[in-house]
């Protein structure tokens, strides 16, 4: 039986060799689910030791370190789900300002093994790249992953970049500042949190 909830407690304690000898006994997609979820708590509880001056900026970069190991073991378990045969070319990156990926690489994982062809464009990405690269490509779907409040202005401001180009381009915005309200006022098509919301999302689209 796996501890979920020591595994997020040591995840916010940076604990590194418990976050690795409960990952090992990962053994199935709903441990991995589980054990993701955990993970993510744990970022939290990181994100709010920093916010109350506990933790420093050396910190967030170890729980990095410490959540990106975490996705590289989980993965396979993660990505073996949604295996088709499509492979649709569609553009994902995080957007302008913002240098978070770990989200970012983790709903890549998923849509590669959804059967996408991910074009990533990185961090910090600007509008006119994304325009410039979807027009070259031909690229029908276009994801946009940001996790700091400023990314919403960013994902506003790459949605009108792409409409005022008249790009005939699908939009979906996820990260955690995203809601459906952020969505209507960014002009997004679609927003989720979920990876497994992405892919099914995009799935429709390219169908
Ligand atoms: C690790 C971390 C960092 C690392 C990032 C390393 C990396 N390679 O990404 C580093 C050290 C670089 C960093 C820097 C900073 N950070 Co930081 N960071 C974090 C932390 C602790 C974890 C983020 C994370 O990886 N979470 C785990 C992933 C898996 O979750 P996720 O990104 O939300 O992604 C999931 C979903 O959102 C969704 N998703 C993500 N993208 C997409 C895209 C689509 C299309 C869809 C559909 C879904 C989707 O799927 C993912 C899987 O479920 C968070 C705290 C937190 N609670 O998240 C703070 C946090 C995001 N950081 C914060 C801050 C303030 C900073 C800094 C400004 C600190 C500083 N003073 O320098 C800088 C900003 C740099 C910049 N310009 O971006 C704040 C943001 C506050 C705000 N509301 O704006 C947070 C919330 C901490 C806090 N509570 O204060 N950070």
């Amino acid at each position: 039986m796996i501890d979920f909830e020591n595994l997020a407690a040591a995840m916010g304690e940076l604990e590194e060799d418990t976050v690795k000898e409960i990952l090992e006994s990962v053994d199935s997609l709903e441990a991995a689910n589980q054990a993701m979820e955990a993970c993510q708590k744990g970022m939290d509880t990181v994100g709010k030791l920093f916010e109350e001056g506990e933790y420093f900026v050396g910190d967030l970069i170890y729980a990095g370190e410490l959540m990106t190991d975490a996705v590289e073991v989980l993965k396979p378990w993660l990505a073996g789900t949604e295996s088709t045969g499509t492979k649709t070319r569609m553009i994902l990156c995080t957007v302008k300002d913002d240098l978070h990926d770990i989200g970012k690489n983790i709903v890549r994982s998923m849509l590669e093994a959804g059967g996408f062809d991910v074009l990533d464009l990185g961090i910090d990405c600007p509008a006119s790249k994304i325009v410039e690269t979807a027009r070259a490509e031909g690229i029908k779907i276009v994801a946009l992953s940001g996790v700091l409040t400023l990314a919403l202005d960013s994902m506003k401001a790459t949605v009108e970049a792409i409409r005022a180009a008249d790009l005939d381009c699908k939009v979906i915005i996820g990260g955690a500042p995203v809601s459906a309200e952020a969505c209507k006022n960014i002009g997004a098509d679609e927003w989720a949190h979920s990876p497994q919301k992405t892919v099914a999302t995009c799935k429709k689209w390219a169908e």
